[in-house]
């Protein structure tokens, strides 16, 4: 397949500075008008050819400022359309009459139907589905668009911008006309029509403007949008008051559907999302659901002023508005509930999902160099680690500075498709520091090593760190440069309170923070007389892999009394981490997994400490999950000896903890209303954390009870994935598996976590569990949430089923894969992601998944989507 590459790009000789389109919408045969204003550049040459990019369209008609194109004048096939002989004027118009089936579309991307609804997907490149277009992100262009439907059918019509004009058409249609006046790309185009309940509220924005907001449901479901319409007002005033930026236009919409590829998207004025991130109340969804509802509404709002305002000059710039929404949404989620809870939760997410990628066969730098398929880069590395590479330029400049450069790069830049040297260029400015160095971070792939260690002189009074740094080498990049790593820490007293010292040599050290900039650093720190305990990467100043020469006795020290509470969760997660790898060695061993006191005895001590918020106690009693363990593990993976291990360090802190565990869970009971609240939200998870050991240790009739008893959905889903998990064939699980069943049967996306409760279930008969209720009514493998909660939690978050010795798991994923490839190539290629880690597994199963790899890419007929993942994993 055709690679593009970064150095390639080029400006394009044609603008299309307005765009008029008309849609004539029925199910099977829409027809779209769309009427270009071409420009050609100043220095562009007359006779260039002008080619516009199509993807499986139909072309009904084409005219050339106005008048019927000749048969010789262009050369078009369903993925492009070109005008050979362009008329010689600078300016003309092109009528371009695209013919579509959106009923056909189960790619979902372009116009198709979810549900009875008509609505667009594309970003990346999907408006080429709809009509041939420029469909690059730097072709910006004035929108007018008319919709023509049903009345019956689409009673609402929606686009981007503001309503001008709406009426009838008689013979049962109607149309409306939407103008958006920002200048934006192709792929920020949205359309919907259809029959759904708007859910309206406004807001008054900094300078006195009204915004009218409204989120559109199916009928019944209106209640349930209530919390994102609150998100939603709390994230706008959020902007104006930490980033100065106030929203644009008088209508702010966001209608929910049930088909979608991913989690939302960002349209000007017109967000379209799943609406798994739309639809929450206390019976149906957890406290992470309204989490991520909080976060994504947010998310796809900031995007107005990072991404469409400001947009990306080529997709290779997608971390320039990807990563910095994600941080801007980081930001506001901290705001909102506790900062180190939601610190902590990011870095777990980092190390779910970006360190695997990045130390795997996918790694790429946050700014790719080269892609086959731009759909295969909305990944971790762009999005998280982008969101940790702008946090460490606001460490490396600092509050006020960081901000000046947020200033700057809106002001300059507002209106056009720029790039990551545009943005690093406006810091660079505001602060006066070079970034020459920082600027590897988006160029160069791979997780930073870090290797530690001290030394104290009590008689000088001398402490120095010796700090050497490394990058493993990543797919197609061997060799690599020396990176600027901002380091945060303490050294942390015998009183647990952070020592001071009086100079420090061998780095810059300001502000709490050591800035690596060589191989190696040796800090010399000198007036300190006791020997300080050193907590390193606090608050993960850096996203690097960690390895310090301490003495276990420091990490204890650390998790008891780190004052940064990242740091100190940091302590007691490595304690953990390293005991199951111990354990899981004697059990690969033949031997029983042991552990010591001081950890088993730690657990108690922190669920009992008040001083604590619960969400806090409820993430430090989280034990790392079973993919943590084996990514620390490295090579020669046992998933079933990973698993055995931390079974048994459950079962143990379990027994150890158990009369303190039992006393905290029956007080921490909810009386009275649910509020979705983060202090509430974390004694919920708190009491969750109990309930998970109080099972491991006692069996599960709490567990049982807690089901039975929940008058919410965190509860509910807590209790019956414990029950499911630690006790698959009991009674009281089969009871809970229909109940839950009965209960929600006409509410799919509360059935996803029923199918993904029984998909995670440990152990081989999990396979053919999985291809059990594939059979159930409810499952679609056209529908991306159905297959992502059964099939992907399945390959994803089953290591012990996934990874079945037999390689049945894989053989089964693989085929699911090319079932889901035949009308969807995007989520076929995100599902076959879950075998990146093969190299890592002991040989047995690494030859298993090699083969199950090998079948696909054996197959004649491939997309590009899933090819280019199959080709890179095996590599
Ligand atoms: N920008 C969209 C993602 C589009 C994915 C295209 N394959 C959602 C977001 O990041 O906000
Ligand atoms: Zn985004």
């Amino acid at each position: 397949g055709q690679v593009f590459r970064l150095e390639d790009y080029r400006a394009s000789d044609y603008r299309i500075p307005e765009l008029e389109m008309t849609f004539r919408l029925t199910a099977e045969e829409t027809r779209v008008t769309a009427r270009l204003q071409v420009e050609r550049r100043a220095d562009a040459t007359p006779q260039t050819p002008l080619l516009l990019d199509g993807d499986g369209l139909v072309l009904e008609a084409l005219e050339i400022d106005g008048a019927p194109a000749a048969p010789d004048a262009y050369e078009a096939t369903p993925d492009s359309l070109k005008i050979t002989r362009p008329p010689q004027r600078e300016r003309f118009t092109l009528t371009i009459v695209t013919r579509l089936a959106p009923a056909d579309n189960k790619a979902l991307m372009g116009l198709y139907l979810s549900n009875g609804v008509y609505c667009t997907q594309c970003e990346a490149e999907g408006f080429r589905r709809i009509t041939y277009f420029l469909d690059r992100p730097d072709i910006l262009s004035v929108y007018r668009v008319r919709i023509e439907a049903r009345r019956e059918e689409a009673p609402l019509l929606l686009s981007n911008g503001n309503p001008v004009e709406s009426g009838d058409l008689g013979e049962g249609w109607h149309y409306a006309v939407w103008h958006d006046p920002f200048p934006k790309p192709s792929y920020l185009f949205a359309l919907v029509a259809g029959d759904l309940s708007a859910v309206r509220d406004r807001f008054v924005t900094a300078s006195g403007r009204t915004v009218a907001l409204a989120i559109y449901v199916e009928h019944g479901k209106e209640e349930r949008a209530a919390y994102a319409m609150d998100a939603l007002k709390r994230a706008m005033r959020w902007d104006e008051e930490r980033f100065g930026r106030e929203y644009d236009l008088n209508v702010f919409n966001i209608v929910a559907v049930s088909d979608f590829n991913m989690g939302a998207m960002e349209n000007k004025g017109l967000n379209i999302f799943n609406d798994k991130y739309v639809l929450a109340d206390p019976d149906t969804a957890t406290d992470t659901d309204f989490a991520n509802i909080e976060a994504i509404i947010a998310h796809e709002y900031f995007h107005n002023w990072t991404g469409n305002r400001i947009t990306c000059r080529d997709w290779f710039q997608l971390c320039l508005k990807e990563g910095l929404t994600v941080f801007r949404d980081h930001e506001f989620s901290a705001d909102q509930r506790s900062r180190p809870v939601k610190r902590i939760a990011e870095v777990r997410t980092l190390r779910a999902h970006q360190f695997p990628e990045d130390q795997g066969p996918l790694a790429h730098p946050v700014r790719p160099r080269r892609y086959r398929e731009i759909n295969n880069f909305y990944t971790a590395t762009v999005y998280e680690k982008g969101s940790e590479v702008v946090r460490m330029i606001r460490t490396v400049l600092g509050e006020d500075a960081f901000r000046a450069g947020m200033d700057l790069y809106f002001d300059r830049h507002d209106g056009q498709a720029v790039t990551i040297e545009d943005f690093l260029a406006c810091f660079e400015e505001a602060s006066g520091k070079d970034l020459a160095q920082f600027a590897l971070w988006y160029h160069q792939a791979g997780t930073p090593h870090l290797a530690v260690s001290t030394r104290h002189d009590a008689e000088s009074g001398e402490f120095v760190m010796d700090i050497e740094q490394s990058v493993p080498p990543t797919p197609s990049e061997a060799r690599k440069r020396l990176m600027h790593i901002p380091l945060a820490f303490g050294l942390v007293g015998p009183d647990g309170r952070d020592m001071t010292y009086q100079s420090a040599e061998g780095a810059e050290v300001e502000d709490g923070v050591i800035h690596l900039r060589k191989r190696r650093h040796s800090v010399r720190f000198t007036g300190v007389r006791a020997r300080p305990v050193v907590s390193l990467n606090r608050g993960f100043s850096a996203p690097v892999t960690l390895s310090v020469e301490q003495p276990r006795s420091d990490r204890l020290f650390l998790a008891r009394h780190d004052s940064d509470l990242f740091s100190r969760w940091e302590a007691l997660n490595t304690l953990f981490t390293e005991a199951a790898i111990e354990a899981a060695a004697r059990i690969r061993g033949g031997k029983a997994a042991e552990f010591e006191a001081d950890l088993l005895s730690m657990p108690a001590e922190i669920a009992a400490d008040e001083s604590l918020e619960a969400a806090y106690r409820a993430l430090a009693l989280t034990l790392p999950g079973e993919s943590d363990v084996a990514r620390e593990m490295g090579t020669n993976i046992d998933p079933d000896a990973i698993a055995a291990a931390r079974d048994a360090l459950r079962t143990a802190i379990g027994r150890q903890g158990q009369a303190t565990f039992a006393e905290i869970h029956a007080a921490l009971q909810q009386h009275g209303r649910f509020s979705p609240d983060a202090e509430s939200a974390g004694r919920r998870a708190l009491r969750n954390v109990l309930l998970d050991y109080l099972a491991a240790a006692g069996g599960p009739e709490l567990a049982a009870r807690q089901f039975q008893a929940a008058d919410n959905m965190t509860e509910r889903a807590a209790a019956l994935a414990v029950l499911a998990h630690q006790f698959p064939e009991s009674e009281q699980t089969r009871a809970a598996l229909a109940a839950f069943e009965a209960r929600y049967r006409d509410n799919p996306l509360v059935l996803d976590k029923w199918f993904t409760v029984q998909a995670t279930v440990p152990g081989q008969g999990t396979v053919d569990r999985v291809r059990a209720l594939m059979a159930h009514p409810a499952f679609s493998l056209t529908n991306p949430n159905r297959v992502r909660a059964l099939i992907g939690a399945f390959a994803s978050f089953n290591q012990t089923g996934f990874h079945r010795a037999d390689g049945e798991g894989y053989r089964f994923v693989a085929d699911t894969v090319l079932a889901v490839e035949a009308h969807n190539p995007q989520v076929a290629a995100r599902l076959a992601v879950s075998f990146r880690a093969w190299r890592s597994l002991e040989p047995g199963r690494r030859e298993e998944a090699r083969k199950a790899l090998a079948a696909i890419a054996g197959q004649k007929q491939l997309s590009r989507d899933l090819r280019d993942i199959v080709e890179r994993t095996l590599a």
